[in-house]
């Protein structure tokens, strides 16, 4: 069974300014198939090389697959659904099916503008992909997809969505297949090298409002520091990546793994430099940790500070102070540490005043980068 897996072309700006960033659903879904036997599987990144619907149409003719796999995040749904309708235009029999965060949440929605959809995989894609397409493959999805976990279809013109399908009990079990990716294209423009966006943890422990992420991986987990500096290894060795960022939402809640890691990658040598994503209340209570990050490679946190007004991150449920946010820009900046601050903006009690307040503290904080997120309800 010939699968294609399609990173739409869409583009917001932001981060990737700062280069071509691979997609890492590709390696670890892809890499969950190829465990189960499925062998031809062929990935086309629109996104990363800017490939226009013409020649898409061509590329998608020319292999025939009989399975189109093609992710969204919200602000791309639009051009991810029109991906698939290409799909169907050009291979009509091929089964068309989309994953990632948006759809999860908004498969209702999805299914009614875009009925061509054949079916949706909410939430963490390895073992419900799986599952989904080893019926396709017998030709008996639509006889059991009632039966199959956490995938969402139109049935005689009705949604039907199925039982969540549970977390993957151990993370330890994922085999992302990198070499499904064309890596000559993955370049971290500030550093000049091979980038990568490796899996150490999924889910976050805490609750905060306008957060999607926690929803979506329910349960908090992590790979062993030795199984995933095995991985650094091999796409470091194999790969040439000279830089990765964890696609984690909270890698470091658990102090003492996240050490053990530093000191694998310290051991190991590996001439690598990374980043993350964490929480204000880590890099506080880590503050004697921090030169051992920065040893094994730690070059750049990008914090959930979120807001200028205390009343607003007691909104959030963050569990922070504005004192806790500044503090933390601080620490990480005498380390030698890259500190990148994360606003929500635009809430319902935000004025233009607000907006230059937050801007003028993100200035005070001496923050090296600043994202701007707007909040939608
Ligand atoms: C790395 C990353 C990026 C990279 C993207 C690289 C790339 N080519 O994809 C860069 C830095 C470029 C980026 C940019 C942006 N990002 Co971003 N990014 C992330 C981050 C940190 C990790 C994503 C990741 O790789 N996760 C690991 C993989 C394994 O998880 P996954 O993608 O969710 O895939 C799993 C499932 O969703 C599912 N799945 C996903 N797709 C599919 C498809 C099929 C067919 C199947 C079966 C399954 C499946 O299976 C996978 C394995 O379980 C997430 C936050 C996070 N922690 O997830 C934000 C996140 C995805 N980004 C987000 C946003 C908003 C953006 C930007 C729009 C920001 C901006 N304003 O510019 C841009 C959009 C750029 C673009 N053109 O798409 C939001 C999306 C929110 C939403 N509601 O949709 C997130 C969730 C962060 C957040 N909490 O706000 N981002
Ligand atoms: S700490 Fe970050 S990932 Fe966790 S719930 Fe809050 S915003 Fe989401």
């Amino acid at each position: 069974m010939r699968i294609l897996m399609i990173q739409p072309n869409y583009h917001s700006g932001g981060a990737e300014i700062a280069g071509n960033w691979p997609s890492s659903w590709v390696p670890y879904v892809g890499g969950a198939l190829k465990t189960a036997g499925f062998t031809e599987i062929r990935f086309i990144d629109a996104m990363c090389n800017y490939i226009g619907d013409v020649e898409l149409a061509i590329e998608i003719k020319k292999y025939q697959p009989d399975v189109v796999l093609c992710t969204a995040i919200t602000p791309m749904i639009y051009k991810s659904q029109a991906t698939l309708k290409l799909v169907k235009t050009v291979c009509p029999e091929a089964k068309a099916i989309m994953g990632g965060v948006h759809p999860t949440y908004m498969y209702r929605e999805v299914l009614g503008e875009a009925p061509w959809v054949d079916y949706i995989i909410r939430g963490e894609g390895e073992e419900i992909t799986v599952n989904l397409l080893k019926a396709i493959a017998n030709g008996t999805d639509e006889q059991e997809r009632r039966n199959i976990l956490g995938i969402a279809f139109l049935e005689d013109g009705k949604v039907v969505a199925t039982p969540a399908h549970p977390p993957i009990k151990d993370l330890n079990t994922l085999t992302p297949d990198w070499s499904l990716l064309d890596w000559d294209k993955y370049i971290y423009t500030p550093l000049n090298t091979r980038v990568a966006v490796p899996n150490y943890s999924r889910g976050c422990p805490f609750r905060c409002r306008f957060c999607s992420q926690w929803k979506f991986w329910r349960k908090y987990r992590s790979r062993s520091p030795k199984q995933f500096a095995d991985e650094i290894e091999r796409l470091v060795k194999d790969h040439n990546v000279g830089f990765f960022i964890l696609a984690d939402e909270e890698p470091t809640i658990n102090k003492s793994r996240f050490v053990a890691l530093c000191n694998e990658l310290i051991d190991r040598n590996l001439g690598i430099h990374w980043g993350i994503n964490t929480r204000v209340t880590d890099i506080l209570r880590d503050e004697k940790e921090l030169p051992l990050y920065h040893k094994a490679g730690l070059v750049h946190v990008s914090l959930g500070t979120e807001a200028s007004a205390q009343l607003n991150l007691n909104l959030f449920r963050k569990e922070t102070t504005i004192a806790d946010n500044k503090r933390a820009v601080q620490l990480l900046r005498d380390n030698g540490i890259l500190a990148e601050v994360q606003f929500i903006m635009g809430l319902p009690n935000e004025t233009p005043e607000t907006i230059e307040e937050t801007y003028r503290m993100a200035r005070d904080w001496k923050a090296d980068m600043t994202n701007w997120n707007m909040y939608t309800p």
